[in-house]
């Protein structure tokens, strides 16, 4: 891209590192300079809650807004029916479409804090493709627009190539349209809201592009694409994953706590990378960050404040404060001053073992360590116990044949067991 970027919205992307792909980088950088433009991004409703990785685009459509665009969060209540094969190896079962129609109500609900939908030009807008892709007739459809799609671009799309590429795939009729209802939206929110750039993933590239050919055919006029990175680990690991699954920005499904452990635990060789997409820090700050860490990685503070910025995004500062206490509580191993309602917070993203009340009454330590699998033999049970390394509910373990009791149990009913410095454990009765 030239270096005299004129648009601040696009300046602030590439030093960020959130451009991968733009159709015309030039000729956009001056449409978002001369005016501000409509921007949108979709998100099909494939699962109940929006999760990490939908956080780049979100926090792209902010920045637009903060900027002075509008931002149009697409929800596909229309397309989620159907299913996108851009980076899926092979084809996806139908769900039902109850189940769309709900998830489709809860991302809606999901996306709103992060955008302002009220006040003036540039306030969001949401929309739903089921509105208009429901009401599709086949014949006109077929007619009006299908007839501007080759088959042969079609065909060449990345998505469509590696699934027919494969021997153990293939695609159907069904995903195989997909482009061309995500190219038609765009067309629709073109003439709806004047909308004349799309952002998406790169792996969103072929959508994106087909919907602004569509645009150029029917339409006569130039409109954009521009794809953002998919996020990637130094490690070569699949990002947005932890031991207990995908992270979600459901607080129920992922507590704000199990959140900031997420991006505290951000490798040395990603944390500057993710402070530019994830949070809204500026050069100066995230550079300093840089610096320090160059100086005293030991102290994680970029991690620290990653994991504070994000989760205060996603789930407000009340909720980042808890999760800072609890966090400082597992670490300074003073588990008494958390709240059974932190703790139950605490626990989720642990590895755990259900306890019966007659366990309550009869197990020993050593048989409980044992039982979660943190010793493989009530010997190597009693070593650790000997060593010292063993910590229940914050207390040094000093009889490997202590019986467990209401009494021993946290709020009754927990033992959080701490092998060695860091290794955690909840024994608990349900
Ligand atoms: C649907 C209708 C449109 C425009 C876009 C869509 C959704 C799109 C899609 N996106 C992914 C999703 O929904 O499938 N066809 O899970 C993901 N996005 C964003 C981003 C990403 C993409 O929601 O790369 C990651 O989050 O584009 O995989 O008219």
């Amino acid at each position: 891209m030239k270096t005299g970027t004129r648009s601040p919205i696009l300046r602030d992307f590439q030093w960020r590192g959130l451009i991968s792909d733009a159709t015309g980088v030039n000729e956009l950088d001056a449409h978002l300079a001369e005016a501000p433009r409509a921007v949108y991004c979709g998100f099909d409703p494939t699962a109940d809650s929006l999760h990490v990785g939908s956080l780049v685009p979100l926090l792209a459509l902010r920045r637009i807004q903060l900027a002075g665009h509008r931002p149009i969060v697409l929800i596909g209540g229309g397309t989620g029916l159907i299913g996108d094969p851009s980076g899926k190896s092979g084809e996806r079962a139908l769900n039902p479409e109850e189940q769309v129609a709900e998830w489709a109500a809860r991302l809606k609900r999901q996306v709103e804090r992060f955008l302002e939908f009220t006040g003036g030009a540039h306030a969001a807008i949401l929309a739903d493709n089921y509105e208009w892709l429901s009401k599709l007739e086949v014949v006109s459809f077929l007619r009006d627009v299908g007839k501007h799609f080759s088959l042969g671009s079609m065909l060449g799309r990345e998505s469509v190539r590696s699934r027919m590429s494969r021997a153990d795939a293939g695609i159907s009729y069904t995903e195989f349209s997909y482009q061309v209802l995500q190219a038609y939206d765009f067309l629709c929110l073109f003439r709806k809201y004047g909308c004349t750039v799309q952002i998406g993933g790169s792996d969103q590239w072929g959508n994106i592009t087909a919907g602004a050919d569509l645009i150029r055919r029917v339409e006569g006029e130039a409109v954009f694409g521009l794809t953002l990175p998919l996020v990637a680990k130094a490690d070569g690991t699949k990002f947005g994953k932890t031991e207990s699954g995908a992270v979600w920005l459901d607080p129920a499904k992922t507590s704000p706590y199990e959140m900031y452990q997420f991006w505290l635990n951000t490798s040395d060789a990603d944390v500057v990378d993710y402070l530019r997409y994830f949070t809204f820090l500026g050069r100066d700050t995230v550079d300093e960050l840089g610096a320090q860490l160059g100086r005293h990685a030991e102290e994680r503070e970029a991690q620290r404040v990653l994991a504070r910025e994000v989760t205060t995004l996603v789930h407000g500062a009340a909720a980042t404060r808890e999760a800072e206490e609890i966090s400082a509580a597992f670490f300074s191993g003073d588990l008494e001053r958390l709240t059974e309602r932190q703790l139950a917070q605490a626990c989720q993203g642990m590895p755990k073992t259900m306890l019966s009340d007659a366990d309550l009454r009869s197990l020993s330590i050593v048989e409980l360590l044992t039982r979660a699998g943190l010793a493989e033999s009530k010997r190597r049970g009693r070593e650790l116990v000997a060593a010292g390394a063993i910590h229940v509910n914050g207390q040094p373990v000093r009889d490997a044949d202590t019986r467990l009791s209401r009494e021993l149990a946290r709020y009754g009913r927990f033992f959080i067991i701490r092998k060695g410095k860091k290794t955690y454990h909840l024994a608990m009765v349900a």
